[in-house]
């Protein structure tokens, strides 16, 4: 057995995100987004699920934050819903929304936990997506204007600011793939789309800045690890066009202010392009105080043509996978972030989202056994610490996620939380993920 110890700054917190969770759609003076109207279309969403109750955190938030500080975290990710704060997207500000944020901010801070606030994870207005939603300039100078009243009303009590959740997820899987809200299937569209996110985070940044809000401001994005299964440079060009679509193509604009050339080339074969207006590439790589990343699971593959978009065909190699599908393979967790710290140099790495999918219930002693989850963290934390020890700038870990909540396409059917929501009657039960977490923080490490 050893022991791993992290350094005594680290960052333990959890992660949520206001659709997921908050409920209460059609309250507090709160607009609609593009999920309610998605989640109402069928056959969008697993059993027809929608976010109108969720776990009813709107309600719940003190209950939900009494379950953090029990829980030992230093930190608390969830997000802001754009359409509680301007129901039309612009225009008029709801003080309501404003007050419920200041509240569970207050709350947080009141028990010791810093409040990480993403800006965007998801609920665009349904009102600009009827105006063209994240395909048309216009919807950068409104959430500009959403950010700028969300930083006046909460800059200094909030020292952690994230623009965007996974702009991959926003673009691509909503707007190629058609799996998430709008849920379009048009390369030239989510090409369009990424590239508005990514100057719309350059230009939050840049207000961030000129208003001289204290605190700090970074952007999230997910990686997937896929490496070549063997090492013919046809598997190693496929491998690298698949992890780069994921992973360089929003971090290289972001870090590096430029777009991989390999990528931009594959994307023209194919009717594609970024649109790029004279100014936006200095304006997306604006220095930033960290870089949020997202992880899950990684694969192997190989090349095969017309297969899939990049010619590349996953290999299976025997991996346990988690109830959503995905593989469980740490390793690729340490690979990814040295990755990162290889190609992108020193800038701070906050893992804003790590954590598995497993769907166990209560057992007849009414606790819930979740040891699959615990051995995901087990093995991921281990991977972080190894990052650490190898000189990776890792300074903080939130898992995914605090409570069992609306999965997107998913719907409910997919738990992801270390706290058990019962969706009758909306109580909270912590798992034994909860436990082991806990302990991790208090000890700020663990036995392997
Ligand atoms: O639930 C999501 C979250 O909203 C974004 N990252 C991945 C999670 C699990 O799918």
């Amino acid at each position: 057995m050893a022991r791993l110890d992290f350094p005594k700054d680290f960052v333990w917190g959890t992660a949520t995100a206001s659709y997921q969770i908050e409920g209460a759609a059609n309250e507090g003076g709160r607009g609609p987004s593009i999920w309610d109207t998605f989640s109402r279309t069928p056959g969008k969403v697993v059993n027809g699920d929608t976010g109108d109750v969720a776990c009813d955190s709107y309600h719940r938030y003190e209950e939900d934050i009494a379950l953090l500080k029990k829980l030992g975290v230093k930190a608390y990710r969830f997000s802001i819903a754009w359409p509680r704060i301007l129901p039309q997207g612009t225009g008029e500000v709801n003080q309501e929304g404003l007050d419920y944020y200041g509240r569970v901010i207050d709350k947080l801070i009141e028990a010791g936990i810093e409040p990480c606030v993403t800006l965007y994870h998801w609920d665009l207005p349904q009102a600009l997506q009827d105006q063209g939603g994240w395909g048309v300039r216009s919807t950068i100078d409104a959430f500009v204007r959403y950010a700028e009243i969300v930083f006046q009303a909460f800059g200094g009590k909030v020292k952690q600011w994230i623009t965007f959740n996974e702009t991959w997820c926003i673009s691509f899987l909503s707007n190629y793939l058609g799996i998430h809200a709008p849920g379009h299937r048009d390369l030239q569209l989510a090409m369009t789309v990424a590239h508005h996110c990514l100057v719309a985070h350059g230009r939050t940044v840049r207000k961030f800045r000129e208003m001289g809000v204290k605190g700090e401001i970074g952007t999230t994005h997910n990686l997937a690890w896929c490496e070549p299964y063997t090492d013919s440079p046809e598997d190693v060009a496929a491998a690298q066009r698949t992890r780069g679509w994921n992973n360089e193509w929003f971090m290289d604009p972001t870090l590096k202010g430029t777009y991989p050339q390999f990528l931009v080339d594959w994307f023209k074969s194919k009717g594609a392009e970024a649109p790029i207006q004279p100014g936006d590439m200095e304006t997306i790589a604006q220095k930033i105080d960290f870089i949020g990343i997202n992880f899950y699971t990684g694969n192997y593959g190989r090349y095969r043509k017309d297969f899939g978009d990049f010619d590349y065909e996953e290999v299976q190699v025997g991996f346990d996978r988690t109830d959503i599908g995905w593989n469980v393979y740490p390793e690729s967790l340490f690979k990814a972030l040295k990755w990162v710290h290889d190609t992108y140099g020193e800038i701070p790495i906050y893992i804003t989202e790590n954590g598995a999918c497993y769907n166990d219930g209560p057992s007849p002693d009414g606790k819930i056994h979740d040891e699959k989850r615990i051995d995901y963290y087990r093995m991921h934390f281990t991977q972080c610490h190894r990052a650490i020890a190898s000189g990776v700038p890792l300074k903080g870990y939130f898992a995914w996620s605090l409570l069992d909540n609306f999965e997107w396409a998913e719907g409910y059917a997919m738990r992801f939380g270390i706290v058990y929501t019962n969706y009758e009657t909306l109580t909270r039960t912590p798992k034994d993920s909860y436990y082991f977490i806990q302990k991790v923080i208090a000890e700020s490490g663990l036995d392997v």
